[in-house]
């Protein structure tokens, strides 16, 4: 049986680390990727050369270039991963957030149907739980009413419904996975996990004075997202197609995980003040180390994400608290801690060689 997979988003969190396990599933994974001035490859420099790894240019915004990537592979799944991520930045770019998040996906399925692969090819769309939104009940699960409260989120509620009318329009093995958080040391460095993780990181080792965040004390599910690609996997391998809710089913706020990752870099927090007066105070030194700006408040925000995995457990048998919300921001702060040491050190180095070539010392 051929096992050929095509991953779209593959330079991103997500995407890097499907890429490594359908690799040691022994799949011959291809990726689309987009062309950039800089270099944006990190999380997949490792793989690249890789004989079972090959990538592609395409855009979702670019129907022709997914006919021609999708025609040529001939790929056995799919994950349909691409999308502009942010919810803060879909209030920015809602038109672009709609053409990438939500026609995106309706091109994707077409181009598997120009192709003719219909019938063989299987489709996983990376659907969220931003979905439930300004949510009706907690906590959610399959059955929960949807309400998206960004472009964003309405944008990824099109791509979960052609999704599911391409299922029963053209019979078609096509599924979303409602993905509740998941982070990681791979994580976007603008999202709050890794915003977070980054700045306890430089304020340990003086590199930065405080940390400026919105809203403390919305909710969220936080998973580790090596866990969970494993669990995109599992849903393309089920007998039928169906969409299903993955979340660790622990909730805490964007305040406890400051916290525990201060904790993590060697600095114990005292939380003193509220709303837009809140600070987080270093108890050794007196100082305040994480305060509030309004700038990072939302329009709308999603303040009690809480998924059920009930389902993905039983019928998946995947295992939702594999790695715990201490662990991940153990994982997290160690690898921060570590980045940002070794960033001084190269930029040391840096200065060092501009000032040696400045003195003519090396050619
Ligand atoms: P991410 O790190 O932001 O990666 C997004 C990927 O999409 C990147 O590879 C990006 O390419 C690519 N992309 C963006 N626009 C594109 C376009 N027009 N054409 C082709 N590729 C494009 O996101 P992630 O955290 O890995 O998330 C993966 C998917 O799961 C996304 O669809 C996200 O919305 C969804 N999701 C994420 C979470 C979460 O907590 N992480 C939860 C639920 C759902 P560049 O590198 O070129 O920018
Ligand atoms: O880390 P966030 O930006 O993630 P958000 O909005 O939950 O979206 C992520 O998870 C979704 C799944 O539920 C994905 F679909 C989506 O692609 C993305 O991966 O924000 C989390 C919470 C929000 O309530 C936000 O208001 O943290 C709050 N927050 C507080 N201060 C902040 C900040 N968020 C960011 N990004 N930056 C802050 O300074």
């Amino acid at each position: 049986m051929r096992k050929v997979a095509l991953i779209t988003g593959v330079t991103g969190q997500d995407g890097s680390y499907l890429s490594e396990f359908l690799i040691s599933k022994g799949y011959d994974v291809h990726g689309i990727i987009r062309r950039s001035s800089v270099d944006y490859r990190e999380r997949i420099a490792h793989l690249e050369g890789h004989p079972q790894f090959h990538l592609h240019y395409g855009d979702l915004g670019d129907s022709m270039s997914l006919v021609k990537v999708i025609g040529l592979v001939r790929p056995t799944e799919i994950y349909n991963l691409a999308a502009q991520s942010h919810v803060q930045v879909s209030f920015d770019s809602p038109e672009f957030t709609a053409d990438v998040d939500a026609t995106g996906v309706l091109r994707v399925l077409e181009a598997v149907r120009a192709c003719g692969l219909e019938k063989e090819c299987r489709i996983y769309q990376a659907s969220t739980s931003e979905l439930y939104g300004k949510v009706e009940e907690v906590p959610q699960n399959e059955l929960t009413p949807f309400h998206p409260y960004s472009p964003y989120a309405v944008a990824k509620l099109y791509g979960f419904w052609i999704v599911k009318e391409y299922r029963e329009a053209y019979n078609m093995f096509c599924c979303s996975g409602i993905l509740f958080n998941h982070e990681s040391e791979r994580r976007g460095e603008t999202f709050v996990t890794r915003k977070i993780t980054l700045a306890a990181a430089r304020i340990a080792q003086g590199k930065q004075d405080c940390l400026y965040l919105g809203n403390l004390s919305s909710l969220r599910d936080w998973g580790y997202a090596k866990d969970y690609v494993e669990c995109m996997w599992l849903i393309l391998q089920h007998d039928k197609p169906e969409d299903f809710v993955i979340a660790t089913g622990v909730q805490h706020t964007v305040r406890d995980f400051a916290t525990l990752a201060f904790h993590y870099a060697g600095i114990e927090l005292r939380w003193e003040g509220e709303g837009e007066n809140e600070k987080g105070i270093d108890i050794k030194s007196g100082r305040t180390v994480v305060a509030v700006s309004p700038d990072f408040y939302r329009p709308t925000d999603v303040v009690n994400l809480w998924g059920d995995p009930s389902k993905a457990k039983k019928e998946l048998g995947w295992n939702p608290q594999r790695t715990s919300f201490d662990e991940i921001v153990r994982i997290m702060v160690q690898h921060d801690m570590q980045k940002v040491a070794a960033d001084h050190v190269a930029g040391v180095m840096r200065t060092n060689l501009a000032e040696y070539l400045e003195k003519g010392l090396v050619k």
